[in-house]
C-alpha cells in the first residue's frame, strides 16, 4: 500500500528534506507518495517543523501521527486540533551538535578565554584558571541531550549535577529531582546550563529568586529555550555581578529583535539558534524508522506526553 505523508515546513526546508527522506523511508521498505500539498483526507503521516503552513489538523482525518523534526515541541504539543500521537526529534546529529556547543562555551567561560583574545595589552599577567574539577556545572534537564553534555562534561573532569521532573540516578553525576531539588542544584552551579522543554511548569525557572540561589558570578548558558529564564531578572543580575556572563542561544522572540539588551549587553553572548541543528540525513533516517514501527504495528519511539508538554 502506498503511504501519503505530508512534509509541514517552511518552503526551503523542502528542498533540505525531500531526497534524504525519500530515500530514508525507501530503505525503511516502505512505498511513499511524499509532498507539501497533499489532499488533507488522503494524509497517513505528517512530518512536522514550526513555522510552516500547517495549523489546523482537524481535516487530517486519516492521519496517525505527526512527527516532530525538532526536539522542542512548545509551538504544537498544545494545538487543540492536534488529536493523534506527536513524536519529537531524538537524532545523533542534534545530540552531538548541542554537546559541542555547551562544551565549547563552558570551556570558553572556564578557561576564561575571552582575557586572552581581548586582553592583549602588553601586561603579563599570568593567572591560571582552576582544573576542571574545581569548576561545578549543573545542567537543568536530564533528558537526551542534558545527558549527553553531561556525560561529556563529565569525562573532561567537572563535577556535574543534573537537575530533572522525576527522580534518576546516571552515573557519574550528581542527581536531583522536582522543584524540592532545584535549590540545591543551583546552589553548586558555577555554570549553569539550560536544557529543558519549554512547557507551563518550566518557563521563568530561572527568575530572581532562583538566580539568587546560584554562586555569585556564576555563567549561565541557555540553549534551551527562552522562557526558561526572566530576561529582566538576568539583566538585573547581570548588571550586579550575581551573573557573570550568559551565553544565550535561545529567545522569546526570535530573530532576537536588534534592539534588545541582551545584544548590547557586554556580559551576554547571543547566538542565534543554532546549539543544534537537525540534521536532515540522520533525522529522516528517525522519522522513517518511525512511520515503518507504526505500519508493523510497533509503539512509536520519542513519543510526546501532552500533559506534561514534551
Ligand atoms: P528531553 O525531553 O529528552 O528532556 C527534557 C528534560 O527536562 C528531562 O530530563 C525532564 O525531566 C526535564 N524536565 C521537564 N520538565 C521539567 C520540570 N518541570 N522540572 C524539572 N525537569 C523537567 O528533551 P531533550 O533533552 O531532547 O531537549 C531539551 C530541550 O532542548 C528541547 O525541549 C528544546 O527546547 C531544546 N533544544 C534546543 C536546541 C537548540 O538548537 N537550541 C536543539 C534541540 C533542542 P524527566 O527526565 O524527569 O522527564
Ligand atoms: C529543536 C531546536 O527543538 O532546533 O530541535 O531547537
Amino acid at each position: 500500500m502506498t503511504l501519503n505523508i505530508l512534509f509541514a515546513a517552511r518552503p526551503e526546508r523542502w528542498q533540505q528534506y525531500r531526497a534524504p527522506l525519500e530515500s530514508a523511508l525507501a530503505a525503511e521498505g516502505l512505498d511513499v507518495n511524499l509532498g507539501t500539498d497533499l489532499p488533507p483526507e488522503t494524509v497517513d503521516y505528517i512530518v512536522y517543523a514550526p513555522n510552516g503552513p500547517l495549523r489546523d489538523f482537524t481535516p487530517y482525518t486519516r492521519a496517525r501521527a505527526v512527527l516532530s523534526l525538532w526536539a522542542g515541541v512548545e509551538t504544537i504539543v498544545g494545538n487543540p486540533t492536534l488529536k493523534i500521537p506527536l513524536t519529537r526529534m531524538v537524532d545523533h546529529g542534534l545530540t552531538q551538535g548541542m554537546t559541542e556547543w555547551v562544551v565549547g562555551h563552558s570551556l570558553r567561560h572556564h578557561l576564561g578565554i575571552d582575557s586572552h583574545i581581548h586582553g592583549q595589552n602588553g601586561t603579563w599577567n599570568p593567572i591560571s584558571p582552576p582544573l576542571a574539577e574545581d569548576r561545578r556545572i549543573t545542567i537543568l534537564g536530564l533528558g537526551t541531550l542534558g545527558q549527553a553534555c553531561a556525560a561529556a562534561l563529565t569525562r573532561i573532569g567537572f563535577p556535574v549535577t543534573g537537575w530533572s521532573r522525576t527522580p534518576k540516578i546516571v552515573e557519574g553525576i550528581t542527581c536531583r529531582a522536582g522543584p524540592e531539588g532545584l535549590r540545591a542544584a543551583l546552589a553548586t552551579a558555577d555554570i549553569c546550563i539550560l536544557l529543558l522543554p519549554d512547557t507551563p511548569a518550566t518557563e521563568n525557572i530561572l527568575n530572581t529568586e532562583t538566580i539568587g540561589w546560584m554562586p555569585r558570578g556564576a555563567f549561565v548558558m541557555n540553549p534551551g529555550r527562552g522562557p526558561l529564564i526572566d530576561d529582566t531578572a538576568l539583566l538585573s543580575a547581570l548588571d550586579t555581578g550575581q551573573i557573570a556572563h550568559a551565553t544565550l542561544d535561545v529567545f522569546r522572540i526570535e530573530p532576537l529583535p536588534a534592539d534588545h539588551p541582551y545584544w548590547a549587553h557586554p556580559n551576554v553572548t547571543v547566538t542565534p539558534h543554532i546549539a543544534a541543528e537537525t540534521r536532515a540525513d540522520t533525522a529522516a533516517q528517525v522519522v522513517a524508522e518511525n512511520i515503518r514501527r507504526s505500519e508493523a504495528g510497533q509503539p512509536l519511539r520519542y513519543l510526546v506526553d501532552p500533559e506534561r508538554g514534551y
